[in-house]
């Protein structure tokens, strides 16, 4: 069986509006905030010449704790010996931390002086 109206709408249903005012042209704009997240601070693990630690532990220390191939750890172990400081890696802070940490008890352990300290970026 079929139902069907008895009676027409009274009113005209009314078309939804397909576009905003002119001035906006249809488009949508967001409002503009500025970011309140900063990015974390980050630390370099820098490591300190000394007159005493052999070239080779400092390589292998390099290599072990800083993730780098033999050839880098060499690079890096020859900045030190010259420039009487380098860069091994760049961390966040309490990776950093623990760095500092493996080396000074490798270090220790091996009966070296071998130093290294996390400073902030910049
Ligand atoms: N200067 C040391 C030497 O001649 C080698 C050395 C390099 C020590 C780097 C520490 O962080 C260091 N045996």
């Amino acid at each position: 069986m079929k139902f069907m109206a008895t009676k027409p709408p009274t009113t005209p249903p009314v078309a939804p509006k397909t576009r905003k005012p002119a001035d906006e042209g249809g488009s949508v704009v967001l409002e503009r905030r500025t970011q309140k997240t900063k990015p974390p601070q980050m630390y370099q693990v820098v490591m300190l010449n000394d007159d005493y630690t052999p070239m080779e532990f400092v390589v292998v220390v390099i290599q072990e704790f800083f993730n780098k191939d033999r050839e880098t750890a060499t690079q890096i172990m020859l900045k030190i010996h010259l420039d009487g400081k380098a860069i091994c890696g760049i961390y966040s802070r309490d990776v950093a931390a623990t760095k500092v940490d493996q080396v000074q008890d490798a270090a220790r352990q091996a009966g070296h002086p071998l130093q290294c300290v996390s400073e902030p970026v910049e």
